[in-house]
C-alpha cells in the first residue's frame, strides 16, 4: 500500500472548509501527492474553489490560480503556453475542475484544449451535480437522479466525458474513483509524463448531494464500480484498456439504494438504467479487443 505524506510534507494545509465524507478532498490530496511540487494548478468557482481559499488567505502550497467557471482550459492553456515561451518544460500545469465546469459551461475551452494539443493536464472531479450552488442538475447527472432542478428525476442519461475525449484523440485520458487509490494514483502518475493533453475523470461522491452517510463515501464508490455505474478504464496511444472487469455486475439497485437521489426512481426507471449500464460495458470490452 502507498502512503500519503504527511500533511508537513502535502501541498494542502490542514482544516479545509469541504463537508464531512466529501471525496474532492481524498482526490486533490492524492493527485498533488502524485504530481509533486513543480505543479501550477487551475480551479474554476465550485466546491473545488474552497482549496484555493477566501480573499488572502489559500490552503495551497502550490502555485495556484482561481479562473472562471468556464475557461480552466483557457487558462490552464495560457500558463502552460507562458512557461513554454520561457523556457521552462519542466512545469506540469493542471486544471481541476468540477463536472458543471466541465461538462456544461467548460466544454467548448477544454475541447479547443484538446484539438490544438495543449500540455495540460485536465481532471474532472464528478459529483455528478452543481454542489456548490444547491444541487442543480448537471450534463453529468445520471438517469434518474433527483436534483433541486430535476426533482421528479432526471429525465436523460449522462453526458460521456471520456467518449468526448476519445473523439479529440489526444494522447492519454481515463476514468478513476476513490475506492481504487492505487489505479487512481497510477493513472496520476502516467498524465503526469504526457507531452500534450491528457484528462482524468474521477468520480467524485458527494455525502451532501447524493444523500448517505458521511462514513461511506468509498463503500459508494466501489459499489458504483462493481455494479458498472462507474467504469474504470483508459485510453492510451489509441487503444482502450478496461482496468476492473466484474465477471458479473451486481444489479445497479445495490448502488442506488445507498443513496436519497435515487428514490424517487420506478422499477422501470431502474431497468432502464441497468440496461445502458450493461450495454455500455459490453461495448467498451468490444473495444478493447
Ligand atoms: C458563469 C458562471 N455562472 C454561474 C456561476 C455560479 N457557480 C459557482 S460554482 C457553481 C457550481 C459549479 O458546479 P461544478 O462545476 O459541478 O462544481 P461543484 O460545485 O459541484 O464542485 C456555479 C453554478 C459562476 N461562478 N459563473
Ligand atoms: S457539497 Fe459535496 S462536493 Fe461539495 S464540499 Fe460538500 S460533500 Fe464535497
Ligand atoms: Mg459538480
Amino acid at each position: 500500500m502507498f502512503n500519503l505524506k504527511s500533511e508537513a510534507r502535502g501541498f494542502i494545509a490542514h482544516g479545509v472548509s469541504a463537508c464531512a465524507g466529501c471525496g474532492m478532498e481524498l482526490i486533490i490530496r492524492n493527485v498533488l501527492d502524485v504530481l509533486g511540487s513543480d505543479t501550477t494548478i487551475v480551479i474554476p468557482p465550485g466546491c473545488s474553489a474552497l482549496f484555493c481559499g477566501f480573499g488572502n488567505e489559500t490552503g495551497m502550497k502550490i502555485s495556484a490560480f482561481q479562473g472562471n467557471l468556464e475557461n480552466s482550459a483557457a487558462y490552464a492553456t495560457g500558463i502552460s503556453r507562458g512557461y513554454r515561451a520561457q523556457g521552462n518544460d519542466h512545469t506540469k500545469v493542471v486544471a481541476f475542475a468540477g463536472d458543471g465546469g466541465t461538462l456544461d459551461i467548460g466544454l467548448q475551452a477544454l475541447s479547443g484544449m484538446m484539438e490544438r494539443g495543449e500540455d495540460v493536464l485536465y481532471i474532472c472531479y464528478d459529483n455528478e451535480a452543481y454542489m456548490n450552488t444547491g444541487i442543480q442538475g448537471s450534463s453529468s447527472t445520471p438517469y434518474g437522479t433527483s436534483t433541486t432542478t430535476t426533482p421528479g428525476g432526471k429525465t436523460v442519461q449522462k453526458k460521456d466525458l471520456l467518449g468526448i475525449a476519445i473523439a479529440h484523440q489526444i494522447p492519454y485520458c481515463a476514468s478513476a474513483t476513490v475506492s481504487h487509490i492505487p489505479d487512481l494514483r497510477k493513472k496520476v502518475e502516467k498524465a503526469k509524463h504526457v507531452k500534450g493533453p491528457s484528462l482524468l475523470h474521477i468520480h467524485c461522491p458527494c455525502p451532501t448531494g447524493w444523500g448517505f452517510d458521511t462514513a461511506k463515501s468509498v463503500e459508494v464508490c466501489r459499489k458504483g464500480v462493481q455494479s458498472g455505474a462507474w467504469l474504470l478504464y483508459e485510453y492510451e496511444n489509441g487503444k482502450i484498456r478496461v482496468n476492473v472487469k466484474p465477471k458479473e455486475l451486481l444489479p445497479v439497485k445495490e448502488y442506488l439504494m445507498l443513496q436519497r437521489r435515487f428514490r424517487k426512481m420506478s422499477d422501470e426507471q431502474v431497468g432502464a438504467l441497468e440496461r445502458a449500464i450493461r450495454e455500455q460495458y459490453e461495448k467498451l470490452l468490444e473495444k478493447e479487443e
